[in-house]
């Protein structure tokens, strides 16, 4: 047993230099030490066999003989306090000297003598290049069933329809990036769920991405992967923090879109019963569903404002962002709250004068003073919404002149 690490450590193999290379391999590792050395050396031939200067860089939280055994097999390893798997390669970025990453797992899974079609991809100019097991080989007992013909899959199909992107293996773990759109990502998540924001952040970001096959191999007897050590619920953590990755980076399929629709049926149905009950046949639309369309374009306005905000944090879909904060500049914003809140207050005034006319009663339904409600609502909401995007800028503004101090 060795000591956890709590601090960040460089070690280099003796006689090795940190040279500028072309490929890094980044590999994390906790407690691998049954695969690790016949790992590196499968990296050592995937290296060789595609001809290129590579380093190999060892992510090591663990407690056993891994990190011994990875130098000495000519590794080199950076020694990270155990944060999760996403944060330890967040934790290696200031040591890759490579143009190019290939990542994946220390544990003989993957199979890392195959580098070569990796390299061919970056050369050819790809900027992220995903493993796919399901374009290669998966040896039996490799995958559970579920996970092979159902869970991978469907959440792939998924992913793919939501960003119109074409991968067949969202979930698998040998990938490479450039370094130039790794930094580019810049990753967040500290734990498992680092696979699913690279993926989805490369397609959202339109990287040029390619696919390689890849054979993906059981666990070497006596091994037991992470998930299994941690216990059963593991798993199913992995895949509550996948979810909450794809809610957090897909506003635009889970609030934007269904806002606009909600907004648009809510503003048809109030427009369209602002004058009174229609009745088309046996159907007739009253006051009850303009309180639906109330209801509806008040609820649908605040998601496109959350999907809007969501897209001003995220960076990820600057093209539209500046279109919104072009449109609904400080100036504009105001003059929009201020027309709307006017016209609302203006649709309200038939409604007072006969409440007062009439002694502080009301003796019906009034339906354009509920168009004036909405106009009203959603007049302060523009308005707030404009100060938000104005202060959003200023922040992002403020965090780009100094992260380019
Ligand atoms: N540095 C570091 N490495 C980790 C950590 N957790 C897992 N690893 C390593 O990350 C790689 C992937 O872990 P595995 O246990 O193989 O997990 P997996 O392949 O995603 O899961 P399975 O599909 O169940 O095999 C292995 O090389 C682990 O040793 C961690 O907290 N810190
Ligand atoms: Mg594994």
């Amino acid at each position: 047993m060795i000591a956890a690490p709590d601090k960040v450590e460089h070690w280099l193999p003796s006689g090795q230099k940190p040279d500028p290379v072309e490929l890094s391999v980044v590999v994390p590792s906790l407690n691998e030490e049954i695969t690790v050395g016949e790992f590196v050396d499968w990296c050592h031939e995937g290296i060789r066999k595609a001809g290129v200067t590579a380093q190999i860089l060892i992510v090591d939280s663990s407690t056993d003989e891994t990190p011994n055994i990875a130098i000495a097999r000519g590794a080199e390893v950076l020694r990270v306090p155990k944060r999760g798997l996403g944060r330890a390669y967040i934790d290696a970025l200031p040591f890759i000297r490579g143009k190019w990453v290939v990542m994946g797992d220390a544990d003989l899974t993957y199979d890392f003598r195959e580098l070569a079609p990796f390299v061919e991809k970056f050369r050819a100019g790809y900027e992220m290049v995903m493993g796919s097991r399901f374009l290669g080989s998966i040896e039996d007992g490799a995958m559970p069933a579920l996970h092979r013909y159902f869970g991978t899959p469907l959440t792939t199909w998924i992913l793919n329809r939501i960003y119109g992107s074409r991968f067949s293996d969202i979930h698998c773990g040998m990938r490479g990036m450039t370094m130039d759109a790794l930094s580019r990502i810049t990753l967040r998540s500290q734990s498992w769920e680092y696979a699913s924001e690279m993926v989805l952040k490369s397609a959202r970001l339109g990287l040029r991405i390619a696919e390689v096959p890849v054979s993906f191999y059981k666990d070497r007897e006596g091994r037991l992967s992470h998930h299994r050590r941690m216990g059963w619920l593991s798993p199913w953590i992995a895949g509550w923090l996948n979810l909450r990755v794809m809610l957090v980076y897909s506003p635009d399929s889970f609030v934007y879109k269904p806002g606009l629709l909600l907004f648009l049926f809510g503003v048809f149905l109030c427009v369209t019963l602002a004058g009174g009950p229609i009745t088309i046949g046996s159907i007739q639309l009253s006051l009850h569903w303009m309180l639906l369309g109330l209801m509806s374009a008040v609820l649908g306005y605040s998601c496109i404002q959350l999907g809007v905000v969501a897209r001003l944090m995220h960076q990820l879909r600057p093209v539209s962002t500046d279109l919104w904060l072009r449109m609904l500049n400080y100036n504009r914003g105001v003059v929009i709250s201020v027309l709307a809140c006017g016209a609302g207050l203006a649709l309200l005034v038939p409604l007072v004068v006969e409440y007062v006319n009439h002694g502080f009663r009301l003796t019906g339904w009034s339906h354009l003073s509920i168009l004036g409600l909405l106009f009203l609502i959603l007049g302060f909401q523009t308005f707030c919404l404009t100060l938000l995007l104005e202060m959003s800028k200023r922040v992002i503004s403020d965090q780009s002149e100094r992260r380019a101090q």
